[in-house]
């Protein structure tokens, strides 16, 4: 069924937003601060705003998707929010998130907040995923409208879930980087082809270490670190020969650090016969 959206902020995100809301039949009315990022979905079909307050009055849900939190504040602060929906698509912390959410409350409207696990090129594509949280019946009467989109996961009643949740998916995104930019300095040190390290040899073994970590994150939640692989005695080990491997191929293992801080501080804690599990204590 075509519903009406108003979409605020049209950057690389907000754009794809929009555009793919229009492909899927829905009418669009779109604001950007900056009004001439508007031409090209104007001409696709969507009605342009000439101000926020205006766009929201228009329709009964508003996509916000711009830099960040203040900003989404200043573009809805003068629109009258009574029984419209916000969905805050911007990124941001969970704490801004549940500020925002009782701002708009208190103005009337309901907030669901969401997290974009995609760029904007995978908008409406198998593989994007957006991550959704607050009341759960807001989010029911919205769930149809937004499914073109992206795969639609909600995760709770608490506006904090969603940036909550992506943030940790990005940590544990930069964690991967972090790891194959060390892994690739010290093959390119050695002038070997990096390409062919990632594809045949990096990528798969990434794959296999994954598939342990559900296991891991079972005995973190029991609490129990018993290990059957190599415990933190043998990380700590095996991470100092790590370093002292990086300097002699001349490449700085930056990155690396922290973890062989952390798995000494841990074994210096009497905890070296546990597996690498526990160093969640460490970060507690
Ligand atoms: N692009 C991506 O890959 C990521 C994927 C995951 C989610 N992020 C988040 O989405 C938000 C928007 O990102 P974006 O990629 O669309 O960013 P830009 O293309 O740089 O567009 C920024 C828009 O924000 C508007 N804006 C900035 N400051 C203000 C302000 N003070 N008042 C009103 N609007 C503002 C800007 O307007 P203009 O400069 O065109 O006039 C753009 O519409 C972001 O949270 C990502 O982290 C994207």
């Amino acid at each position: 069924m075509s519903e009406n959206i108003a979409v605020l902020g049209l950057g690389l995100m907000g754009t794809a937003l929009a555009e793919t809301l229009l492909a899927a039949g829905h009418r669009v009315t779109v604001w950007n601060r900056s009004s001439a990022k508007a031409d090209a979905l104007v001409a696709k079909g969507a009605t342009r705003a000439a101000t926020a307050a205006e766009a929201v009055t228009a329709a009964p849900l508003t996509i916000v998707c711009v830099l960040d939190y203040e900003a989404a504040r200043a573009v809805l602060d003068g629109a009258d929010l009574a029984g419209r929906t916000v969905l805050n698509l911007t990124n941001g912390r969970p704490a801004e998130a549940r500020a925002t959410g009782e701002w708009v409350n208190g103005r009337g409207g309901d907030y669901l907040d969401g997290g974009i696990m995609a760029v904007p090129y995978m908008i409406g594509r198998p593989g994007a995923l957006i991550l959704y949280s607050g009341p759960r019946d807001v989010f029911d009467r919205h769930e149809a409208t937004l499914k073109p989109l992206a795969e639609p996961r909600h995760l709770g009643e608490d506006p904090g879930l969603a940036p909550l949740y992506d943030l940790a998916l990005l940590t544990g995104m930069y964690g991967q980087i972090a790891g194959f930019l060390e892994a690739a300095a010290l093959i390119a040190a050695e002038g070997r082809p990096v390409r062919e390290f990632t594809e045949t040899l990096l990528v798969p073994w990434l794959h296999a270490m994954a598939s342990a970590q559900p296991r891991w994150a079972e005995d973190m939640e029991r609490g129990d670190y018993a290990t059957e692989v190599s415990n933190l005695e043998v990380n700590r080990v095996g991470l100092a020969n790590l370093v002292i491997a990086f300097e002699e191929q001349g490449v700085k293992p930056d990155l690396l650090l922290p973890m062989k801080e952390i798995v000494e501080r841990r074994v210096a804690r009497g905890h070296g016969a546990e597996g690498l599990p526990g160093l969640i204590e460490e970060l507690r």
